[in-house]
């Protein structure tokens, strides 16, 4: 009788966790700041990032990891304005793991900038579970995805340091409650900071903006 080996990969999570201890500790070794941004797909992240480019380029410059399932796109918008930026593609996966965006992370240029955003791919559900090595998770949500969804996805939310609600020109034409909203995301966590955003006309990127120069300024005096 011929014996057959059985392979069996367990604790995946295991593995993940270890890679996200590495680029924790190279984020503190560096004093860098790494934001991971969580949201549905269109909620508004790279609009959120372009927009950021212009109020933070001279005061704390930062590169992008783009997380998508398929396609460059999120990262030839970023690069088009200059801004050190690599594509990690998912295969398929609804989030990204912790060891491609550490070696993604190495390749960037970390001398030149204070802050590493990751634009995890689009999913208020998958992303939220996993650590990627970074200081703080920020939630994106969109108006026109309905006040009701920090009670639906509290995850992302209870995880989150910061919250964006996003796409605030097109409250006119909504019947979005931005109160109700905000209410319901103080219910899931009561001491996260929740950042009015229109991209498209730039209101809101200075509080955004200055909050994040907030976290490089809290990175830098932690002990390492
Ligand atoms: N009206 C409006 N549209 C926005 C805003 N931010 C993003 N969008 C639009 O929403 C769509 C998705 O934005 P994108 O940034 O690609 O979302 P992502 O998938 O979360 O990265 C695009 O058509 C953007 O132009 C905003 O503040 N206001
Ligand atoms: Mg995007």
């Amino acid at each position: 009788m011929t014996v057959r080996a059985i392979k069996v990969y367990q604790d995946l999570m295991g593995a993940n966790e270890e890679w996200a201890a590495k680029t924790r500790a190279l984020l503190r070794q560096r004093s860098l700041l790494m934001l991971n941004l969580i949201g549905s797909p269109g909620s508004g992240k790279t609009t959120l990032l372009e927009k950021s480019v212009d109020y933070l380029r001279s005061r704390h410059p930062f590169a992008v990891l783009e997380g998508d399932v398929e396609t460059t796109n999120d990262a030839e918008r970023l690069h088009a304005l200059d801004v050190p930026v690599s594509q990690l593609l998912s295969g398929g996966s609804c989030h990204l793991e912790a060891k491609l965006v550490h070696h993604a992370l190495v390749e960037l240029p970390l001398d030149d900038v204070d802050v590493v955003f990751v634009e995890n791919v689009g999913n208020m559900v998958c992303p939220a579970e996993f650590d990627i090595g970074e200081m703080a998770k920020v939630a994106v949500l969109s108006v026109t995805e309905g006040e009701d969804k920090p009670l639906k996805y509290p995850l992302l939310f209870r995880e989150a340091k910061a919250a964006v609600l996003s796409k605030q020109d097109l409250l006119p034409h909504l019947n979005f409650d931005v109160a109700a909203c905000r209410r319901n995301i103080r219910e899931v966590n009561g001491n996260i900071p929740v950042f009015d955003v229109a991209a498209t006309t730039g209101e809101g990127i200075e509080a955004w903006g200055e909050w994040v120069a907030e976290q490089v300024e809290q990175t830098r005096n932690r002990e390492r």
